[in-house]
């Protein structure tokens, strides 16, 4: 067994859709980074999940490699970890009807994102969308996964993996890791910039709503400008007072500074100038990103034998595990080389 095989399995994936924003990064990307040295890391491009909502072709295609550009511009190295595309794995969708089978609807109709894509995509309310969090859990069961890096707001998702990993375990014997999430301490929830009482998100139909990692300085400026603050002029944390608050929280993440810090930093001065400096700091943060990205996006064949290497590594990972379980569950064994039967 490799070195890497023997530490404990890290696995996080992000949906294609919409924009890449800074509360992706602060809840998700950043600790893939801050954590892929210390664990044996599967970083997803979770594609079959983007389907859940209408999607345009030739758009997801785009985006999917923008987003995998965009993971390694953010600092996840593909030389350390395995990156692929969830559908390059059939695993994931086998392992995903096998936990169906396992998942009462009651636990489903409970899940909070369901409810609300349910009233953002009225129109188009399927079975995926319904379906969604057990697939996630079928991502995180397949590789023995120990820890989950994601915000705040994948905690009840998270919740079903675990409880989905020991009803099985229960029933069939010890096979499935019960998953710990990994969620950060500070910026687990970035809030929306017009309607700070909201999570941020990147398929928000308003875009004043985010910062995206592509976004230019001038854009930025103006987003922030507009960001909606609270009465006052007072440069203070105060949970009576979410728009303010969570601007000083991007700072201090951004520039690695306790929000007291800030504060005092910026103790007497008005909104102007701290949006001002936000700005700054955001531009000169997302810049290098930005750059990066330019470069990796300039090599499509890098791109791609990342993605044939990382799905080769999943798939043998993912046959393995799959074997164990269908044996668990009295499923006939499929004789490799051999015709079953
Ligand atoms: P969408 O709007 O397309 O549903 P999203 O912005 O909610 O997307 P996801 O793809 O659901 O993003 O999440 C990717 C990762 O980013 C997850 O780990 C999620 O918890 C984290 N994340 C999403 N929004 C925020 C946020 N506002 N603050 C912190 N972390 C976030
Ligand atoms: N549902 C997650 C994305 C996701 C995921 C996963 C995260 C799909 N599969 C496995 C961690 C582990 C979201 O952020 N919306």
């Amino acid at each position: 067994m490799s070195e890497k095989r023997k530490k404990p399995v890290l696995l996080s994936g992000i949906q294609p859709t919409g924009e890449l924003m800074i509360g992706n990064y602060i809840g998700a990307l950043r600790n893939w980074v801050a954590l892929q040295d210390q664990y044996d890391s599967l970083f997803v491009l979770v594609d079959l999940h983007a389907l859940t909502v209408r999607q345009n072709p030739p758009d997801l295609l785009r985006r999917c490699r923008e987003f995998l550009c965009l993971y390694l511009a953010c600092g996840v190295d593909p030389d350390r970890n395995t990156i692929f595309v969830q559908s390059h794995v059939p695993g994931h969708s086998q392992l995903l009807w096998i936990l169906n089978c396992l998942t009462p609807m009651g636990e489903l109709k409970r899940m909070t994102q369901f409810k609300e894509k349910s009233c953002s995509h009225r129109t188009n309310i399927n079975m995926g969308l319904f379906d969604y969090p057990v697939l996630m859990a079928a991502d995180i069961l397949l590789y023995g996964t120990g820890l989950v890096p994601v915000g705040d707001d994948q905690k009840q998702h998270l919740e079903l993996a675990r409880n989905l990993a020991e009803r099985f375990n229960a029933r069939f014997g010890d096979i499935f890791t019960v998953p710990e999430p990994y969620i950060p301490v500070t910026g687990a929830r970035i809030m929306s910039l017009q309607d700070p009482t909201s999570k941020m998100s990147k398929s928000d139909n308003n875009h004043l709503n985010y910062i995206a990692l592509l976004d230019s300085p001038d854009l930025i400026r103006q987003k922030l400008r507009r960001a909606v603050t609270d009465a006052g002029n007072r440069i203070r944390y105060d949970a009576a007072r979410p728009g303010i608050s969570n601007l000083l929280n991007l700072f201090s993440v951004i520039t690695d500074t306790p929000v007291d810090l800030v504060e005092q930093a910026y103790d007497g001065k008005g909104y102007g100038e701290f949006k001002n400096d936000l700005t700054e700091v955001l531009a000169g943060f997302l810049g290098p990103i930005q750059g990066r990205y330019a470069e990796f996006m300039a090599e499509p064949p890098y791109i791609e034998k990342i993605l044939r290497e990382g799905a080769a590594a999943a798939r043998a990972r993912s046959e393995m595990m799959l074997e164990k379980i269908h044996d668990a569950m009295g499923l006939i064994p499929f004789i490799r080389g051999k015709n079953p039967g």
